[in-house]
């Protein structure tokens, strides 16, 4: 495997993907073009995120905003600005969206590649001007070139199958995180200048870190050994921190080192409340990228064969030493 090109922190995002283009056995120049599309996504997305509590998007569906025109929840912003740029990018076939329900068509039955997205999750965090994030993970596409696209063949593929897997968290700043299977990088936005800049080179969890993530407001549903395993956190002295927003948590997670879990939750999510292929899949590769670990009902999370596009599963992901931890008592 060709080892990630070393860049100055500063390099820009479109300088470090030339840099790598190389990496890319498939592609020639698709993935690039997909990875900037998404780049150029985030940046229309992010001003509109901290436009919203100006009243021009914010609140519920159904209501007018000062151009008059129908006010959207943001998450179906966040959809239509992904959407509207990977159509026009050209280089997706199909794409897995959160929002709907369906597999949405791009029309481009000659593009290479697959893109399953939360366009923007966690977006009931907004009104309290908490981070959130859009999480995607690019697939090959399965079917011929020049066929339209099939669910069971191009969409509901393992993780293991994902060629590029990443976030943006538009928090304090807005960071864009991702892997293609040569190691994490995290890079920053300037919207004075409208670029992200490599910010976090290769990226890897803390070997130390004891922060555990989890909603702890469930304690009584969850089984036995997620109580058990609780109750370890909490004698072994580990700092709790919850913001309720995956790609947050999870950032943090990676940073400062840590686990989040969102376990099976009988009553509430009994199969956990994250979505297998574009919220798990993505984080799950991200997180083995950075040398942690990802599993859900016992078995890797990118060795999960999806059944369904909107499945849930539990999710247990964070730094090689919590997961092994936790894993002795969920086994
Ligand atoms: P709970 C946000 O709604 C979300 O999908 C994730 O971003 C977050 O981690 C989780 O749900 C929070 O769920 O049940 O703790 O409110």
């Amino acid at each position: 495997k060709i080892k990630a090109l070393s860049a100055p922190v500063g390099t820009t995002l479109d300088r470090w993907i030339d840099l790598n283009q190389d990496q890319f056995p498939y592609a020639t120049g698709e993935l690039s073009r997909l990875l900037r599309d998404i780049g150029l996504a985030a940046k229309i997305l992010g001003r509109e995120i901290n436009r919203a509590g100006l009243g021009d998007i914010t609140g519920m569906a159904g209501s007018e905003n000062v151009q008059g025109e129908d006010q959207k929840m943001l998450d179906i912003v966040g959809h239509i600005r992904f959407v509207r740029a990977l159509k026009m990018g050209g280089q997706v076939c199909c794409i897995v969206s959160e929002e709907k329900e369906e597999l949405v068509l791009t029309g481009k039955n000659d593009a290479k590649y697959v893109i399953a997205m939360d366009p923007l999750d966690g977006s009931s965090n907004i009104e309290v001007n908490v981070p959130i994030g859009t999480v995607f993970g690019i697939y090959r596409r399965k079917t011929e070139i020049g066929t339209p696209p099939e669910v069971a063949k191009d969409a509901l593929q393992k993780g293991v199958e994902q060629i590029a897997g990443g976030y943006v968290l538009f928090g304090s700043s807005t960071m864009l995180v991702y892997t293609t299977g040569y190691g994490v990088n995290g890079f920053t936005y300037d919207p004075s200048l409208g670029e992200f800049y490599l910010s976090h080179p290769k990226m890897r969890f803390p070997a130390e870190g004891n922060i555990y993530s989890i909603n702890e407001s469930h304690y009584f549903k969850y089984g036995e050994a997620v109580q058990h395993y609780l109750n370890h956190c909490k004698r072994e002295g580990y700092t709790a921190r919850y913001i309720g927003s995956l790609v947050a948590d999870f950032h943090r997670s990676l940073i400062k080192g840590g686990i989040y879990l969102y376990p099976a939750t009988p009553g509430v999510y009994p199969d956990g409340k994250l979505r297998l292929l574009y919220e798990c899949n993505p984080l799950a590769f991200i997180a083995e990228q950075a040398g942690g670990l990802a599993y859900g009902n016992g078995q890797r999370i990118m060795e999960i064969a999806p059944v369904n596009m909107h499945q849930r599963v539990p999710l247990i992901i964070g730094s090689e030493r919590m997961v092994e931890e936790a894993m002795r008592f969920l086994k």
